[in-house]
């Protein structure tokens, strides 16, 4: 899928088949049920088919003349089209009862709220409980049977239509300008699952890579505690703390703690916490970040930050910033 997974070494196997979350085990059974009866017609088609090519098959001696031809069997078109009616009504019934029990469940006193807003090309992640904003990697807690602790995830668009999907954890959901769309995901294992936009949204739509990983419930409280923090005040890169604040950075980023409050592109209180830059494209090593703000379109073409047309020294000074803020 992509370099930048590649590069951290999550393996990218997001297969519905290997489902690892409530709604996503609900899907694959349906799956199962609907492959069976698919299965089954096909067989049974396939079957007749063979069978009339090898039985009726030209043989030496044929006479050549057409056998005798039947018009007309009231049985058999009763056959053909009660039986494939049956099966779209219990097709339809049971997917119906599936999309329902998944879309009314309940969220429990316990489950998590998170908002994800699809932005060109990147996701931009919040915890409104919490007072957390992230960027394009949401972390949720593992859900145990006994104490479910599911995420409920509200869907909004900054621009145009995009569509959450993480296969393993959950069904595709749209994420729609000016509408609020609601999905749910209760991981039984801790890892970390692999999703992508899955709406074509524009050039970059292929670079908006999205991860889930999933916590214990201890390492998940310390990854709250840390993101909850401001962005520390490191004396020895000021210098570049006040380069961020004076080339525009601040126009487009915020970093809770300084006067950065843009909201156009990620928030980057806790930049380096994060495994990929760019929603995915790249790996965050020191390198690739210096790249990055260089120029984004080098690892990201049509991104949306312009390149900054900084000098050597600039952007020397401006990276060793950044590289502070875990
Ligand atoms: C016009 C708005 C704008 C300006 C100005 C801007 N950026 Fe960005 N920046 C963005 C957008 C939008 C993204 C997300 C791009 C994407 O992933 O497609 C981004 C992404 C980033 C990222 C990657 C974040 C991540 O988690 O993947 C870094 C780092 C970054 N910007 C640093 C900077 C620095 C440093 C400056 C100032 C030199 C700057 N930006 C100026 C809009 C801007
Ligand atoms: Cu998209």
């Amino acid at each position: 899928m992509s370099l930048g997974l590649a590069v951290v070494g999550i393996a990218p196997t997001p297969s519905m088949f290997a489902p690892a979350s409530t709604p996503a085990f609900a899907i694959r059974e349906l799956s199962f049920l609907v492959l069976a009866i698919v299965t089954g017609i096909f067989v049974v088609v396939a079957g007749l088919t063979v069978y009339a090519i090898i039985r009726y098959r030209r043989r030496p001696g044929d006479d050549g003349r057409e056998p005798p031809q039947v018009y007309g069997s009231t049985q058999i078109e009763l056959a053909w089209t009660v039986v494939p009616f049956l099966i779209v009504i219990v097709l339809f019934l049971t997917t119906a009862r599936y999309i329902f029990a998944i879309e009314r469940h309940p969220a429990p006193p316990d489950a998590l709220e998170v908002t994800v807003v699809g932005n060109q090309w990147w996701w931009e992640i919040r915890y409104p409980g919490l007072g957390i904003v992230t960027a394009n990697e949401l972390h949720v807690p593992v859900s145990d049977a006994a104490r479910p602790t599911p995420t409920f995830i509200t869907l909004e668009s900054a621009d145009v239509i995009h569509s959450f999907w993480i296969p393993q954890l959950a069904g595709k959901m749209d994420v729609i300008p000016g509408q609020r769309n609601r999905t749910w995901v209760e991981p039984r294992t801790p890892g970390t699952y692999v999703g992508q936009c899955a709406e074509f949204c524009g050039v970059q739509h292929a670079g908006m890579l999205l991860t889930v990983t999933v916590h214990s419930p201890d390492d998940f409280a310390r990854w709250v505690a840390a993101q909850q923090a401001v962005a520390a005040d490191v004396p020895a890169v000021r210098a570049g703390r006040d380069m961020f604040t004076s080339v525009a950075c601040i126009s487009c980023h915020t970093v809770r703690g300084t006067p950065a409050n843009g909201v156009f592109g990620p928030d980057l209180t806790h930049l380096m916490s994060r495994a990929t830059l760019g929603a995915g494209v790249a790996a965050n090593t020191p390198e690739n970040l210096r790249a990055w703000v260089n120029d984004p379109a080098a690892l990201k073409p049509g991104a949306l930050m312009p390149a900054m047309k900084l000098s050597n020294d600039q952007l020397d000074t401006l990276v060793a910033y950044l590289a502070t803020l875990r």
